[in-house]
């Protein structure tokens, strides 16, 4: 087996802490003699060992003189486990292979240096991109305090997420909507605003997938809301929470709300009276530890997170249906000039079923090489496994 297929495979088994390591990074891990596979680990929960060390205990040969391949470079800082790169230097491993650097400033080049350092042979850089990509809101998180904001859209191919009238169920099909759950799985938080919670009164689940339940935020700031939508009511109400602002959060109503368990988030108001959006992000890591949200909607909420230039990534599924006269997803933002238009990066355009599948990111990928990763990179967390 090849460095390449190994990564590949550790890759495969960093995926297996999907939903449960954040946020902390997904890392998987493969141990190499001769070319064949004695070890193989992944970071399976948070605050469990990590990937490297699960593989080193569960080594079925002497690890003496083999080669290590991991998709992240392993940690020298003592944190919730003590450090990788100690016990990789007892354990007797000649060689290690990592997919990126950790973004982690605590630990970012240091691995690697202290690997070299002891006379270890290290290659850095096997597919990075795919590393990246399985950690981008891990990597967003840890250097910056906010959280990687993802959204998504069902739209026509005219562009319409709604009728005038509203009406909006259901625009794309069945693999659309399995995508839109795996997401929900794989992120730590779904964010909605109001006029959504109003018109649709989703549940905003995971079950058309099988996986863990995110954080549902959702933003009101007057407290508007029929407090037996679904959000404030199902068994999911204790991963509800409800932002608004100081005001509201006086009330009676407030005060019912959060007896039945849901989260209440104080959020300061903005010149306009609306939530601050940057302030709530960094409450939802702050207090929540949240690292990765999917905003599922609406248009106000679209708008308003492209104005303050939140969006980090954009999910599009066009479903092939005109609409005419409808609603937009970006209505509420207005440019003077095609100058400022937001031109994001074309990561990949994907089939989804009957629909399309568009995935746009602010910035291109920092690391890794185009090509190599776009096949790979569509099993890797786009719902498309
Ligand atoms: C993981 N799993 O397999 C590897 C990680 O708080 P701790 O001790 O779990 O440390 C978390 C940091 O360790 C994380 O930010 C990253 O820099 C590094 N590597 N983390 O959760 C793993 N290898
Ligand atoms: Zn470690």
């Amino acid at each position: 087996m090849t460095d390449e297929q190994a990564m590949h495979r550790a890759l495969e088994l960093a995926m297996r802490g999907t939903g449960r390591v954040s946020p902390n990074p997904r890392v998987g891990c493969v141990i190499l003699k001769e070319g064949r596979v004695i070890g193989e680990g992944w970071h399976a929960a948070y605050g469990a060992p990590h990937a490297e060390v699960m593989a080193l205990t569960h080594a079925t040969e002497d690890v003496r003189g083999a080669t290590m391949v991991v998709t992240l470079e392993p940690c020298v800082h003592e944190g919730k486990t003590p450090p990788c790169v100690p016990r990789i230097l007892e354990s007797g491993i000649a060689r290690v292979v990592i997919g990126m650097r950790d973004p982690n400033p605590r630990v970012s080049g240091r691995g690697i240096e202290q690997l070299r350092q002891a006379g270890v042979e290290v290659r850095v850089g096997v597919l990075e991109r795919e590393c990246w990509w399985i950690n981008r809101y891990f990597a967003k998180h840890i250097t910056s305090g906010m959280p990687y904001v993802v959204g998504k859209i069902a739209q026509s191919l005219d562009g319409c997420i709604a009728l005038p009238n509203g009406e909006s169920r259901w625009i794309t099909g069945e693999e659309s909507r399995r995508r839109v759950h795996a997401l929900r799985a794989e992120l730590d938080a779904v964010m909605v605003g109001k006029n959504t919670v109003f018109r649709d009164n989703p549940h905003l689940t995971v079950r058309a997938v099988p996986g863990r339940q995110p954080w549902r935020v959702v933003l009101d700031t007057q407290l508007q809301l029929p407090m037996m939508s679904f959000v404030f009511t199902d068994e999911y109400r204790e991963r509800t929470i409800l932002c608004a602002s100081p005001a509201a959060l006086q009330t009676r109503k407030a005060e019912t709300l959060r007896s039945s368990g849901i989260q209440l988030l104080e959020v300061p108001t903005d010149e306009n009276g609306r939530l601050h959006l940057p302030t709530l992000f960094r409450l939802l890591s702050e207090r929540f530890q949240i690292s990765s949200v999917l905003l599922e909607g609406g248009a106000t909420l679209f708008s308003a997170c492209l104005r303050h230039q939140l969006l980090d990534e954009l999910h599009v599924f066009v479903a092939p249906v005109i609409f005419g006269k409808g609603r937009h997803p970006f209505e509420q933002w207005t440019i003077e000039a095609l100058e400022q238009a937001w031109r994001p990066h074309m990561q990949a355009v994907l089939r989804s079923g009957t629909d399309l599948h568009i995935i746009v990111l602010k910035e291109p990928p920092p690391v890794g090489e185009e090509d190599a990763a776009k096949s790979v990179i569509q099993g890797l967390g786009t719902g498309n496994a």
